[in-house]
Protein backbone atom coordinates (compact mmCIF):
# COMPACT_ATOMS: atom_id res chain seq x y z
CA UNK A 1 0.00 0.00 0.00
CA UNK A 2 1.39 3.50 -1.10
CA UNK A 3 1.38 6.48 1.50
CA UNK A 4 3.58 8.08 -0.15
CA UNK A 5 1.46 11.51 0.33
CA UNK A 6 0.90 10.96 4.04
CA UNK A 7 4.35 11.07 3.76
CA UNK A 8 5.47 14.46 2.26
CA UNK A 9 2.63 15.89 4.19
CA UNK A 10 4.06 14.78 7.71
CA UNK A 11 7.53 15.97 6.66
CA UNK A 12 6.10 19.33 5.84
CA UNK A 13 3.69 19.36 8.92
CA UNK A 14 6.59 18.88 10.88
CA UNK A 15 8.04 22.29 9.69
CA UNK A 16 5.36 23.96 10.88
CA UNK A 17 3.27 22.12 13.78
CA UNK A 18 5.24 20.77 16.54
CA UNK A 19 5.70 17.37 15.53
CA UNK A 20 3.92 17.32 12.95
CA UNK A 21 0.66 16.94 14.93
CA UNK A 22 -2.12 18.67 17.24
CA UNK A 23 -2.30 15.99 19.00
CA UNK A 24 0.15 13.91 20.71
CA UNK A 25 -1.01 10.33 20.31
CA UNK A 26 -1.95 11.06 16.05
CA UNK A 27 2.08 10.91 15.32
CA UNK A 28 2.59 7.22 15.82
CA UNK A 29 5.10 7.61 18.10
CA UNK A 30 4.37 4.00 19.47
CA UNK A 31 3.62 2.59 16.67
CA UNK A 32 6.33 4.00 14.42
CA UNK A 33 6.04 4.87 10.47
CA UNK A 34 4.16 7.80 9.24
CA UNK A 35 0.66 8.67 10.80
CA UNK A 36 -1.69 9.11 7.94
CA UNK A 37 -3.28 11.99 6.76
CA UNK A 38 -7.15 11.60 6.07
CA UNK A 39 -8.80 13.41 3.22
CA UNK A 40 -12.19 12.55 3.37
CA UNK A 41 -14.24 9.61 5.45
CA UNK A 42 -18.32 8.61 4.87
CA UNK A 43 -19.85 5.89 7.13
CA UNK A 44 -17.25 3.55 8.47
CA UNK A 45 -14.64 4.71 5.67
CA UNK A 46 -11.33 6.59 5.82
CA UNK A 47 -9.75 7.46 2.80
CA UNK A 48 -6.18 8.90 3.25
CA UNK A 49 -4.69 11.39 1.19
CA UNK A 50 -2.76 8.52 -1.31
CA UNK A 51 -6.63 7.37 -2.08
CA UNK A 52 -6.09 4.02 0.46
CA UNK A 53 -9.53 3.33 2.07
CA UNK A 54 -9.68 2.12 5.74
CA UNK A 55 -12.12 0.75 7.72
CA UNK A 56 -12.58 2.84 10.82
CA UNK A 57 -12.87 1.59 14.40
CA UNK A 58 -11.56 4.83 16.05
CA UNK A 59 -14.58 7.13 15.56
CA UNK A 60 -12.75 10.33 15.66
CA UNK A 61 -11.85 8.44 19.07
CA UNK A 62 -15.31 7.88 20.13
CA UNK A 63 -17.51 9.94 19.48
CA UNK A 64 -19.09 8.96 16.10
CA UNK A 65 -21.56 6.27 16.70
CA UNK A 66 -23.47 6.84 12.83
CA UNK A 67 -19.65 7.38 11.43
CA UNK A 68 -18.59 10.19 9.59
CA UNK A 69 -20.06 12.69 7.64
CA UNK A 70 -23.85 11.44 8.91
CA UNK A 71 -26.40 13.01 6.11
CA UNK A 72 -28.93 14.47 8.81
CA UNK A 73 -26.00 15.80 11.44
CA UNK A 74 -24.55 17.38 8.32
CA UNK A 75 -27.60 18.46 6.94
CA UNK A 76 -28.03 20.14 10.75
CA UNK A 77 -24.73 21.74 10.41
CA UNK A 78 -25.44 23.29 7.54
CA UNK A 79 -29.09 24.56 8.33
CA UNK A 80 -26.93 25.82 11.40
CA UNK A 81 -24.24 27.50 9.66
CA UNK A 82 -26.41 29.30 7.02
CA UNK A 83 -27.73 31.25 10.00
CA UNK A 84 -24.64 32.09 11.80
CA UNK A 85 -21.86 30.21 13.20
CA UNK A 86 -21.32 32.19 16.73
CA UNK A 87 -23.25 34.96 18.60
CA UNK A 88 -21.74 34.53 22.08
CA UNK A 89 -25.29 35.02 22.93
CA UNK A 90 -27.61 32.48 24.62
CA UNK A 91 -29.68 30.57 21.96
CA UNK A 92 -32.70 28.38 22.29
CA UNK A 93 -30.53 25.62 20.73
CA UNK A 94 -28.71 25.34 23.96
CA UNK A 95 -31.83 24.78 25.76
CA UNK A 96 -32.71 21.99 23.65
CA UNK A 97 -29.13 19.99 23.91
CA UNK A 98 -29.32 20.72 27.50
CA UNK A 99 -32.81 19.08 27.99
CA UNK A 100 -31.82 16.32 25.52
CA UNK A 101 -28.73 15.77 28.26
CA UNK A 102 -30.72 16.17 31.58
CA UNK A 103 -33.22 13.70 30.36
CA UNK A 104 -30.77 10.92 29.28
CA UNK A 105 -27.89 10.79 31.83
CA UNK A 106 -29.24 10.12 35.48
CA UNK A 107 -26.87 12.60 37.74
CA UNK A 108 -27.84 15.89 35.63
CA UNK A 109 -30.38 17.92 36.66
CA UNK A 110 -28.45 21.47 35.09
CA UNK A 111 -25.38 21.22 32.57
CA UNK A 112 -23.24 23.80 31.26
CA UNK A 113 -21.89 23.19 28.11
CA UNK A 114 -17.79 24.25 27.41
CA UNK A 115 -15.56 23.09 24.32
CA UNK A 116 -13.77 20.37 25.05
CA UNK A 117 -13.27 16.87 27.38
CA UNK A 118 -10.58 18.64 29.29
CA UNK A 119 -12.71 21.95 29.81
CA UNK A 120 -15.18 20.08 31.01
CA UNK A 121 -13.23 17.93 33.60
CA UNK A 122 -11.21 21.40 34.85
CA UNK A 123 -14.21 23.07 35.58
CA UNK A 124 -16.06 20.43 37.43
CA UNK A 125 -12.80 20.26 39.44
CA UNK A 126 -12.60 23.82 40.39
CA UNK A 127 -16.55 23.31 41.00
CA UNK A 128 -16.11 20.34 43.48
CA UNK A 129 -13.04 22.09 45.32
CA UNK A 130 -15.02 25.78 45.65
CA UNK A 131 -17.88 23.82 46.65
CA UNK A 132 -16.61 21.75 49.48
CA UNK A 133 -13.65 24.60 50.26
CA UNK A 134 -11.43 22.02 50.02
CA UNK A 135 -8.11 21.19 47.74
CA UNK A 136 -7.22 17.71 47.42
CA UNK A 137 -8.26 15.65 44.82
CA UNK A 138 -8.26 11.48 44.10
CA UNK A 139 -7.61 10.48 40.62
CA UNK A 140 -6.51 7.13 39.54
CA UNK A 141 -3.51 5.69 37.49
CA UNK A 142 -3.95 5.12 33.84
CA UNK A 143 -7.18 7.15 33.66
CA UNK A 144 -6.78 10.42 31.54
CA UNK A 145 -8.85 13.39 32.18
CA UNK A 146 -7.91 15.64 29.58
CA UNK A 147 -4.52 18.00 30.16
CA UNK A 148 -5.47 19.91 32.87
CA UNK A 149 -2.08 20.30 34.80
CA UNK A 150 -4.31 19.03 37.97
CA UNK A 151 -4.98 15.85 36.19
CA UNK A 152 -1.68 15.51 34.50
CA UNK A 153 -0.48 13.02 37.26
CA UNK A 154 -0.08 9.22 36.33
CA UNK A 155 -2.57 9.69 33.50
CA UNK A 156 -3.56 7.68 30.66
CA UNK A 157 -3.65 8.43 26.59
CA UNK A 158 -0.51 9.94 25.31
CA UNK A 159 1.20 9.73 28.53
CA UNK A 160 1.19 6.10 29.13
CA UNK A 161 1.34 5.52 25.06
CA UNK A 162 4.73 7.95 24.75
CA UNK A 163 5.89 6.73 28.24
CA UNK A 164 5.66 10.49 30.24
CA UNK A 165 4.94 9.65 33.72
CA UNK A 166 4.09 13.45 34.39
CA UNK A 167 4.18 16.41 32.24
CA UNK A 168 6.75 19.12 33.03
CA UNK A 169 5.41 22.94 33.39
CA UNK A 170 2.87 21.65 35.67
CA UNK A 171 3.49 23.37 38.76
CA UNK A 172 4.46 21.15 41.95
CA UNK A 173 2.42 23.15 44.34
CA UNK A 174 -0.38 22.46 42.48
CA UNK A 175 0.22 18.28 41.59
CA UNK A 176 0.95 18.01 45.54
CA UNK A 177 -2.83 18.48 45.69
CA UNK A 178 -3.51 15.00 43.12
CA UNK A 179 -3.45 11.90 44.88
CA UNK A 180 -3.32 8.67 42.63
CA UNK A 181 -4.11 4.94 43.79
CA UNK A 182 -4.49 1.59 41.63
CA UNK A 183 -8.44 1.60 39.23
CA UNK A 184 -10.16 -0.79 40.57
CA UNK A 185 -8.80 -1.31 44.07
CA UNK A 186 -11.61 -0.19 46.40
CA UNK A 187 -9.77 -1.17 49.73
CA UNK A 188 -6.77 1.39 49.04
CA UNK A 189 -9.71 3.95 48.58
CA UNK A 190 -11.37 3.00 51.46
CA UNK A 191 -7.86 3.21 53.51
CA UNK A 192 -7.08 6.97 51.75
CA UNK A 193 -10.54 7.81 52.44
CA UNK A 194 -10.45 6.96 56.43
CA UNK A 195 -6.84 8.63 56.89
CA UNK A 196 -7.80 12.07 54.73
CA UNK A 197 -11.22 11.89 53.23
CA UNK A 198 -12.63 15.03 55.43
CA UNK A 199 -9.82 17.00 53.57
CA UNK A 200 -10.49 15.43 49.60
CA UNK A 201 -12.81 17.93 47.05
CA UNK A 202 -13.54 15.29 44.47
CA UNK A 203 -12.32 12.20 43.41
CA UNK A 204 -12.56 11.56 39.21
CA UNK A 205 -12.97 8.58 37.42
CA UNK A 206 -13.85 7.30 34.37
CA UNK A 207 -16.19 4.61 35.16
CA UNK A 208 -15.01 2.33 32.52
CA UNK A 209 -11.23 3.23 32.09
CA UNK A 210 -10.43 3.91 28.09
CA UNK A 211 -7.51 5.84 28.06
CA UNK A 212 -5.38 3.18 28.98
CA UNK A 213 -6.91 0.70 26.70
CA UNK A 214 -10.61 -0.06 28.14
CA UNK A 215 -10.33 -1.61 31.35
CA UNK A 216 -14.03 -2.37 32.79
CA UNK A 217 -14.89 -1.72 36.65
CA UNK A 218 -14.98 -4.58 38.74
CA UNK A 219 -18.16 -5.43 40.57
CA UNK A 220 -18.59 -3.61 43.51
CA UNK A 221 -15.79 -0.77 42.86
CA UNK A 222 -18.38 2.02 41.61
CA UNK A 223 -20.40 1.32 44.24
CA UNK A 224 -17.65 1.42 47.02
CA UNK A 225 -16.41 4.45 45.78
CA UNK A 226 -19.84 6.38 46.09
CA UNK A 227 -20.51 4.84 49.29
CA UNK A 228 -17.11 6.12 50.69
CA UNK A 229 -17.92 10.04 48.81
CA UNK A 230 -20.97 10.41 50.61
CA UNK A 231 -19.71 9.24 53.73
CA UNK A 232 -16.83 11.97 53.42
CA UNK A 233 -18.43 14.69 51.71
CA UNK A 234 -16.17 14.15 48.66
CA UNK A 235 -18.14 14.68 45.30
CA UNK A 236 -18.12 11.77 42.94
CA UNK A 237 -17.32 13.04 39.20
CA UNK A 238 -17.83 10.47 36.97
CA UNK A 239 -15.42 11.41 33.62
CA UNK A 240 -18.28 10.15 30.47
CA UNK A 241 -16.28 11.73 28.14
CA UNK A 242 -15.73 8.24 26.23
CA UNK A 243 -18.43 6.44 28.30
CA UNK A 244 -21.41 8.80 28.18
CA UNK A 245 -23.99 8.11 25.19
CA UNK A 246 -21.70 5.38 24.19
CA UNK A 247 -22.05 2.02 26.59
CA UNK A 248 -25.56 3.64 27.05
CA UNK A 249 -27.93 6.68 26.54
CA UNK A 250 -27.31 7.50 29.86
CA UNK A 251 -23.57 6.29 30.36
CA UNK A 252 -21.72 4.13 32.09
CA UNK A 253 -23.82 5.40 35.40
CA UNK A 254 -26.81 3.96 33.71
CA UNK A 255 -25.07 1.10 32.94
CA UNK A 256 -23.87 0.07 36.45
CA UNK A 257 -26.48 2.36 38.19
CA UNK A 258 -24.40 4.60 40.25
CA UNK A 259 -25.01 7.90 40.41
CA UNK A 260 -22.40 10.53 40.62
CA UNK A 261 -22.48 14.11 41.31
CA UNK A 262 -21.29 15.20 38.67
CA UNK A 263 -20.23 14.04 35.08
CA UNK A 264 -18.15 15.29 32.35
CA UNK A 265 -19.01 14.89 28.78
CA UNK A 266 -17.16 15.44 25.62
CA UNK A 267 -17.72 15.07 21.75
CA UNK A 268 -20.56 13.07 21.44
CA UNK A 269 -22.54 15.50 22.91
CA UNK A 270 -21.75 17.99 19.64
CA UNK A 271 -22.04 15.19 17.47
CA UNK A 272 -18.16 15.04 16.74
CA UNK A 273 -17.88 18.75 17.00
CA UNK A 274 -15.28 20.47 19.67
CA UNK A 275 -18.07 20.36 22.69
CA UNK A 276 -17.93 19.44 25.95
CA UNK A 277 -19.96 19.55 29.30
CA UNK A 278 -20.37 19.61 32.63
CA UNK A 279 -23.41 18.95 34.88
CA UNK A 280 -24.98 17.40 38.04
CA UNK A 281 -26.62 18.26 40.97
CA UNK A 282 -28.41 21.78 40.91
CA UNK A 283 -27.20 22.69 44.40
CA UNK A 284 -23.58 21.79 43.21
CA UNK A 285 -24.17 23.36 39.55
CA UNK A 286 -25.81 26.29 40.92
CA UNK A 287 -22.10 27.21 42.10
CA UNK A 288 -21.31 28.46 38.68
CA UNK A 289 -21.38 32.29 37.70
CA UNK A 290 -23.28 33.78 37.56
CA UNK A 291 -25.59 32.42 40.20
CA UNK A 292 -22.45 31.55 42.21
CA UNK A 293 -18.83 32.73 42.14
CA UNK A 294 -16.50 29.61 40.83
CA UNK A 295 -16.03 31.37 37.77
CA UNK A 296 -15.97 29.51 34.13
CA UNK A 297 -16.76 31.15 31.23
CA UNK A 298 -16.19 30.79 26.77
CA UNK A 299 -17.16 32.83 23.81
CA UNK A 300 -17.61 29.47 21.99
CA UNK A 301 -19.64 27.48 24.48
CA UNK A 302 -22.96 26.77 23.48
CA UNK A 303 -22.19 27.65 19.79
CA UNK A 304 -24.99 27.17 17.18
CA UNK A 305 -22.77 24.69 15.16
CA UNK A 306 -22.10 22.21 17.76
CA UNK A 307 -25.25 22.50 19.81
CA UNK A 308 -26.90 21.52 16.51
CA UNK A 309 -24.68 18.75 15.42
CA UNK A 310 -25.15 17.44 19.19
CA UNK A 311 -29.46 18.00 19.08
CA UNK A 312 -29.41 15.43 16.11
CA UNK A 313 -26.46 13.05 16.87
CA UNK A 314 -28.87 12.72 20.47
CA UNK A 315 -31.89 12.02 18.53
CA UNK A 316 -30.40 9.50 16.25
CA UNK A 317 -28.88 7.63 19.90
CA UNK A 318 -33.00 7.97 21.38
CA UNK A 319 -34.09 5.88 18.56
CA UNK A 320 -34.99 1.94 19.12
CA UNK A 321 -32.52 -0.78 18.87
CA UNK A 322 -29.04 1.52 18.42
CA UNK A 323 -27.58 0.23 21.41
CA UNK A 324 -28.75 -3.37 21.22
CA UNK A 325 -27.59 -3.01 17.28
CA UNK A 326 -23.89 -1.63 18.51
CA UNK A 327 -24.05 -4.51 21.21
CA UNK A 328 -24.37 -7.36 19.48
CA UNK A 329 -22.07 -6.07 16.36
CA UNK A 330 -19.58 -5.57 19.27
CA UNK A 331 -19.89 -9.15 20.40
CA UNK A 332 -19.56 -10.59 17.15
CA UNK A 333 -16.36 -8.59 16.18
CA UNK A 334 -14.87 -9.25 20.15
CA UNK A 335 -15.12 -13.03 19.84
CA UNK A 336 -14.40 -13.25 16.30
CA UNK A 337 -10.86 -11.08 17.43
CA UNK A 338 -10.32 -13.81 20.39
CA UNK A 339 -11.36 -16.87 18.31
CA UNK A 340 -8.34 -15.52 15.70
CA UNK A 341 -5.66 -15.64 18.87
CA UNK A 342 -6.83 -18.85 20.46
CA UNK A 343 -6.42 -20.31 17.00
CA UNK A 344 -2.90 -18.73 16.46
CA UNK A 345 -1.98 -19.37 20.05
CA UNK A 346 -1.52 -15.79 20.89
CA UNK A 347 -1.67 -14.57 24.41
CA UNK A 348 -4.24 -11.49 24.61
CA UNK A 349 -6.60 -10.38 27.25
CA UNK A 350 -9.25 -8.82 25.54
CA UNK A 351 -12.10 -6.18 27.44
CA UNK A 352 -15.26 -4.89 26.45
CA UNK A 353 -17.96 -2.70 27.72
CA UNK A 354 -21.09 -2.18 25.02
CA UNK A 355 -19.30 -0.93 21.59
CA UNK A 356 -15.73 0.00 23.32
CA UNK A 357 -13.24 -3.03 23.31
CA UNK A 358 -9.37 -3.84 23.43
CA UNK A 359 -7.17 -6.61 22.90
CA UNK A 360 -4.56 -6.50 25.06
CA UNK A 361 -1.38 -8.36 24.39
CA UNK A 362 -0.67 -9.44 27.57
CA UNK A 363 -1.43 -13.17 29.61
CA UNK A 364 -2.40 -11.25 32.65
CA UNK A 365 -6.14 -10.33 33.48
CA UNK A 366 -5.83 -6.27 32.75
CA UNK A 367 -7.27 -4.81 35.98
CA UNK A 368 -5.41 -1.64 36.37
CA UNK A 369 -2.60 0.39 34.97
CA UNK A 370 0.31 -1.95 36.50
CA UNK A 371 -1.13 -5.10 34.92
CA UNK A 372 -2.09 -2.86 31.91
CA UNK A 373 1.65 -1.87 30.86
CA UNK A 374 2.73 -5.72 31.00
CA UNK A 375 1.37 -5.53 26.99
CA UNK A 376 3.96 -6.70 24.64
CA UNK A 377 3.91 -3.02 23.16
CA UNK A 378 6.27 -4.18 20.37
CA UNK A 379 3.99 -7.47 19.33
CA UNK A 380 1.28 -4.14 19.04
CA UNK A 381 3.42 -2.49 16.87
CA UNK A 382 3.36 -4.98 14.25
CA UNK A 383 0.15 -5.87 14.32
CA UNK A 384 -1.05 -2.09 14.28
CA UNK A 385 0.56 -1.81 11.10
CA UNK A 386 -0.17 -5.19 9.69
CA UNK A 387 -3.70 -4.36 10.54
CA UNK A 388 -3.22 -0.67 8.53
CA UNK A 389 -2.13 -2.63 5.66
CA UNK A 390 -5.15 -4.79 5.39
CA UNK A 391 -7.10 -1.54 5.28
CA UNK A 392 -7.73 -1.91 9.12
CA UNK A 393 -7.84 1.19 11.10
CA UNK A 394 -7.38 0.85 14.77
CA UNK A 395 -6.05 3.70 16.89
CA UNK A 396 -2.15 3.77 17.14
CA UNK A 397 -1.70 2.69 20.36
CA UNK A 398 -1.92 -0.17 22.49
CA UNK A 399 -3.54 2.03 25.40
CA UNK A 400 -6.45 2.94 23.52
CA UNK A 401 -9.99 2.07 22.89
CA UNK A 402 -11.84 0.66 19.91
CA UNK A 403 -14.95 2.09 18.81
CA UNK A 404 -17.73 0.01 16.96
CA UNK A 405 -20.23 2.47 15.07
CA UNK A 406 -23.97 2.10 14.35
CA UNK A 407 -22.90 2.14 10.52
CA UNK A 408 -20.71 -1.11 10.32
CA UNK A 409 -22.36 -3.87 8.95
CA UNK A 410 -21.91 -7.76 9.44
CA UNK A 411 -20.17 -7.64 6.16
CA UNK A 412 -17.40 -5.76 7.33
CA UNK A 413 -17.33 -7.34 10.50
CA UNK A 414 -16.43 -10.81 8.62
CA UNK A 415 -14.10 -8.81 6.30
CA UNK A 416 -12.36 -7.57 9.53
CA UNK A 417 -12.24 -10.81 10.98
CA UNK A 418 -10.57 -11.86 7.88
CA UNK A 419 -8.04 -9.24 7.97
CA UNK A 420 -7.22 -9.52 11.68
CA UNK A 421 -6.17 -13.24 11.00
CA UNK A 422 -3.80 -12.34 8.63
CA UNK A 423 -2.71 -9.35 10.50
CA UNK A 424 -2.47 -11.15 13.69
CA UNK A 425 -0.43 -13.92 12.16
CA UNK A 426 2.16 -11.81 10.53
CA UNK A 427 2.68 -9.95 13.56
CA UNK A 428 3.07 -12.90 15.73
CA UNK A 429 5.76 -14.51 13.11
CA UNK A 430 7.64 -11.14 12.23
N1 LIG B 1 -7.14 11.97 23.95
C1 LIG B 1 -7.39 11.16 22.80
C2 LIG B 1 -7.29 9.73 23.10
N2 LIG B 1 -7.96 9.24 24.22
C3 LIG B 1 -6.50 11.49 21.64
C4 LIG B 1 -7.05 12.60 20.86
C5 LIG B 1 -6.44 12.87 19.49
O1 LIG B 1 -5.26 12.66 19.30
O2 LIG B 1 -7.17 13.32 18.63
Amino acid sequence: MKRDRSKELFSAAQEVIPGGVNSPVRAYAAVGGDPLFIREASGNVLIDEDGNRFLDYNSSWGPLIFGHAHPRIVGALKAAAEKGTSFGTPTEKEIQLAAQVVNAVPSIETVRMVNSGTEAVMSAIRLARGHTGRDKILKFEGCYHGHADSLLVKAGSGLISLGIPGSPGVVADLAKHTLTLPYNDADKVKELFDREGDSIACLIVEPVAGNMGVVPPQPGFLEALREVTEKHGTLLIFDEVITGFRVALGGAQELYGVVPDLTCLGKIIGGGLPVGAYGGRKDIMKGIAPTGSVYQAGTLSGNPLAMAAGIEMLNLLSEDGVYDDLESKSTTLCDGFRANANKLGVKACFTRVGSMFSLFFTDQEVVDYETVTTCDTDLFRRYFNAMLDEGIYIAPSQFEAGFMSAVHTQEDIQTTLEAQFRALELAVKS
